[in-house]
């Protein structure tokens, strides 16, 4: 990026004040952030009581050999205990942990109980084929409740688990099973995905073949589709129905040190190897457990959570496993997609649970709006009282559309920050403290540092941008990527000393909110200006004949870069309707300023999205640029680049 700091184009004077009841009774209220202003590491250390320790810890952070941290480090405790088998033992063992809705419609109620029953003899399993702590296991499975009871037996043995994305090819798979050099593999024979069977074992078994996973010495295998052509390796592959089913339903928990290997999770990283991102135990679960706590006004008796994201995702590690069952909640864990076998199906999953917390993302709200206003509507959504997003910048239309049609209007929305380094939440509002801003991730959490920096790492100004840092450590930080100490310093601590920097543009409003601008990596240049593709994609949003936008810039011989925008349309618009394209690229010029015009336009049906539904603005870009694909294996539809692709000669 230039000198010159990321242009403050769009201006967003919407604010809405917490429900008085939610903040009179809130979980969390703004003396939060002054404890923790006044005492960073004391507020974390109280939090760290949250949990049960075996040996409590007596230090909070040595970052002695910073960037290298370690939080509580005296301290030993057990996860699967902290996420089971305490909340058992205070008599909770009949509440409901998970309501598991297949995608085929059937379902399962698993209580606490049940749920320590199954991890223990999950537990027990994994010591017969002999797996000690320590060992790596990957788990490559569809969204059923078996992935978050293997994440929970293996966290119990202090087996660090690695998950893979069950959509992930058996190339990915084979390259995190290397990687990690994972001793058994836990897969299910298939999954169900837009209404049909999707094999899982078959990718395993392709893996399997693959050098580097010679040391995989047993597949464990749950049966949940039933098709009959499963290939099965003798003396490798078991049935979890066989082994897991005739073990002993009780297992003592052994208790590790606050640092030992929790899980590593692969990051999606659009160029270069994978990165392994490790995370521990103790400082992880504290944050993942507060965060939980706060940001979502969990009351454990009475809400019914639901995060729709994948377990292979780290929402789904910090936001399904381990935050809602270390604070004993109920909550609803869905198989399949939003539209099968009708686009109201999460509606109705809403209504027939009760679900009073929904955590989804940009992606999916977009979808939902272009599938139309009139379908969540057919469905009592009355439960709901507080939505969460994550994943991308949730644009201010989305962000409104999601208020208005999901939370009556009247639910506070916290957009959450945070990435698979920084493990749980970073930036959010609070739903009882913060008057939220459409579009706008707003502030730290309490016990969190961040601010926006410029180019010689100087704090920006209120009304400036630049990039996002970290500049203090904090509890559920990466510890490093496995295997590569020098690629964590290099790619986190290197660009400002000192400083941890999350690779994303952000800028700071006139009242010091901060707002997310997208990937550094994707910001536009064009004529000298800074562009964050984040806003004019919101702009385009923000007409109503547009569901979706992704905005990138393409090299051009006059101003750098030209931007160029791929747009989804809604409300009946097509790609021949006349003028449209001259309509929207005004509209752009009317929202931020001539300069963010894009110079063009471009229709198209889908966008290419990585699974966890972030826009790869990286292939859009060489489709701009007329260049050959790069890497398509991270993408869910690789057909939707060839489909863009045959748009472009026509283009204006
Ligand atoms: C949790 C997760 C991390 C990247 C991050 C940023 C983007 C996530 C966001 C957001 C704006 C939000 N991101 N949440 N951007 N507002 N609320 O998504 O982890 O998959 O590692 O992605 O996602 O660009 O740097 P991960």
């Amino acid at each position: 990026m230039s000198n010159e700091s990321l242009a403050n184009l769009l201006k967003e004077e919407r604010r809405f004040a917490p429900p008085a009841d939610l903040a009179a009774n809130a979980n969390v209220t703004a003396a939060a952030y002054e404890q923790a202003a006044a005492d960073r590491l004391g507020f974390w250390a109280e939090q760290a009581e949250r949990l049960s320790w075996e040996t409590a810890p007596t230090q909070t952070l040595d970052w002695s050999n910073a960037p290298f941290a370690k939080w509580f480090a005296d301290g030993k405790l057990n996860v699967a205990y902290n996420c089971v088998d305490r909340h058992v033992e205070n008599g909770l063992g009949d509440r409901v942990a998970i309501h598991f809705e297949g995608e085929p419609g059937d379902t399962r109620a698993i209580t606490y109980a049940e749920l320590q029953r199954e991890v223990s003899k999950t537990a027990n399993a994994l010591t017969e084929l002999g797996v000690r702590s320590g060992d790596r296991v990957a788990v490559y499975m569809p969204m059923i409740p078996e992935a978050v009871i293997a994440m929970l037996a293996c966290a119990r043995l202090g087996a660090p688990h690695s998950v893979v994305f069950g959509g992930f090819s058996a190339d990915a798979l084979a390259t995190r099973i290397n990687d990690a050099d994972a001793r058994v593999v836990i897969t299910a024979d298939g999954g169900y995905r837009r209404g049909k069977p999707s094999a899982l074992k078959p990718a395993v078994d392709e893996a399997l073949t693959r050098p580097g996973t010679e040391n995989v010495r047993s597949v464990l295998v749950v049966r949940r589709t039933g098709q009959e052509d499963v290939a099965w390796h003798e003396g490798r592959d078991v049935w979890w129905h066989e082994i897991v089913e005739r073990q002993s339903d009780r297992h003592t928990p052994e208790a590790f040190e606050a640092e030992h290997p929790l899980f590593i999770l692969y990051t999606s990283g659009t160029t270069g190897k994978p990165k392994g991102i490790l995370h521990t135990t103790g400082g992880y679960l504290t944050q993942v457990s507060y965060t939980h706590h706060a940001v979502f006004d969990l009351k454990p008796e009475t809400d019914v959570f639901w995060c729709t994201a994948d377990v292979g995702w780290v929402t789904g590690h910090s936001y399904i496993t381990y935050g809602p069952l270390s604070n004993g909640a109920t909550q609803v864990l869905y198989e399949g997609t939003p539209d099968t076998p009708h686009q109201g199906r999460w509606w109705e999953i809403v209504q027939k649970y009760g679900v009073t917390i929904l955590y989804t993302a940009p992606t999916a709200i977009r979808a939902c709006m272009k599938w139309g206003d009139d379908i969540p509507a057919k469905f009592d959504l009355s439960s709901l009282r507080v939505l969460g997003s994550v994943g991308e910048p949730i644009n201010p239309e989305a962000w409104m559309w999601y208020r208005k049609h999901i939370g009556a209007d009247a639910t506070p929305i916290v957009d959450t920050w945070w990435q698979t380094e920084t493990g749980a939440m970073m930036l959010s509002p609070l739903p009882g403290v913060t008057a939220t801003k459409p579009g706008s991730a707003q502030v730290a959490l309490p016990g969190i540092a961040a601010t926006v920096v410029d180019d010689e790492a100087r704090e920006v100004p209120d009304g400036a941008g630049g990039y996002l840092v970290l500049t203090e450590p904090w509890p559920s930080m990466l510890r490093t990527i496995w295997g590569d100490d020098q690629r964590y310093l290099d790619t986190y601590w290197s660009r400002f000393e000192g400083k941890y920097f999350a690779g994303d543009g952000a800028k700071k409003d006139d009242d010091g909110d901060i707002w997310l601008l997208g990937r550094v990596d994707d910001v536009m240049l064009v004529s000298g200006h800074n562009i964050s593709t984040t806003e004019v994609e919101s702009a385009l949003v923000s007409h109503p004949k547009v569901a979706e936008a992704a905005v990138v810039g393409a090299a051009d011989p006059q101003t750098t870069q030209a931007i160029c925008a791929f747009v989804i349309l809604r409300g009946g618009a097509t790609a021949e309707d006349e003028g449209l394209v001259e309509e929207l690229r005004a509209h752009v010029a009317q929202q931020l300023g001539p300069i963010a015009k894009p110079r063009r336009i471009l229709p198209v049906a889908e966008l290419p999205k990585t699974r966890s539904g972030k826009i790869m603005r990286r292939l859009l870009r060489d489709v701009a640029e007329n260049r050959d694909l790069g890497d398509v294996t991270t993408l869910t539809d690789s057909s939707v680049m060839d489909l863009i692709q045959a748009k472009l000669p026509s283009a204006p």
